[in-house]
């Protein structure tokens, strides 16, 4: 890696917790529908898109719904979750994420964010973050979702660094996926087993042990 670097983060679960807040959202719309959901499901929608994740709440029964029935649906579950988004502050950004932001400015690294969420300039607003990202790449503008690498060779793209010179931050084992078809170096925050597994360089346990010298380390070991 050469001393051009670019910076990619994944939004839930890296630099807010809206997991909980999508959760509501899908809950309410699967008891409405009768179908049985629970956070061990939600689990496993991070990371992917709204239509990819009603379908998978959907599962055997997707059959029954038309396209535009399923419209609707993924609607109403994103004018709830949009309703809880409302209250989300900045003091949801998650232990470690400002002063690290902080810090990549101070060093002039471009920062870019590749999250699924088409809701995720919203949420950086009322964060009160906005201002440290270069580049957001839109989701609706790459032909597919996580774990295909698309967003983030798009992250690469936008902030126009070769994918090589990149590092991208996930917490879900689609996300990872994602940033390692990129060809990028892969930080994981969570569980170490997992997300090795998925393919992460490197896995921190948690956000507040992000920093300039395990970004350093992490390059040091990869040149
Ligand atoms: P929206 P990330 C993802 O965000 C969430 O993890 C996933 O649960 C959600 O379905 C997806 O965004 C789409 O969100 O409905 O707001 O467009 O982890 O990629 O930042
Ligand atoms: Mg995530």
């Amino acid at each position: 890696m050469s001393k051009e670097l670019g910076i990619l983060f994944d939004l839930d679960g890296v630099i807010t917790d809206t997991a909980e807040l999508h959760y509501k959202a899908w809950k309410k719309l699967a008891d409405s529908l009768q179908i049985p959901f629970d956070h061990k499901v939600n689990e496993s929608l991070k990371g992917l898109s709204r239509m990819d994740s009603l379908e998978a709440l959907l599962g055997s029964q997707s059959d029954f719904f038309a396209k535009e029935e399923k419209e609707k649906l993924a609607a109403q579950k994103n004018q709830d979750y949009r309703n809880l988004l409302e209250g989300l502050t900045a003091e949801d950004v998650l232990p470690g994420i400002k002063p690290f932001l902080i810090d990549l400015k101070k060093r002039e690294i471009p920062i870019g964010l590749a999250s699924a969420s088409k809701n995720a300039p919203y949420v950086l607003e009322k964060l009160e973050i906005s201002s440290f990202f270069d580049q957001i790449v839109d989701p609706s503008e790459v032909a597919h979702g996580k774990p295909a690498p698309d967003i983030y060779v798009k992250g690469a793209e936008q902030l126009g660094i070769s994918p090589s010179h990149c590092i991208g931050i996930e917490d879900a084992v689609s996300g990872i996926q994602a940033i390692k078809g990129a060809g990028m170096l892969a930080i994981g925050i969570g569980k170490a087993a997992i997300l090795k597994d998925a393919g992460a360089d490197l896995v921190l346990a948690d956000t507040r042990e992000l920093s300039w010298s395990v970004i350093e380390s992490l390059i040091g070991k990869h040149k």
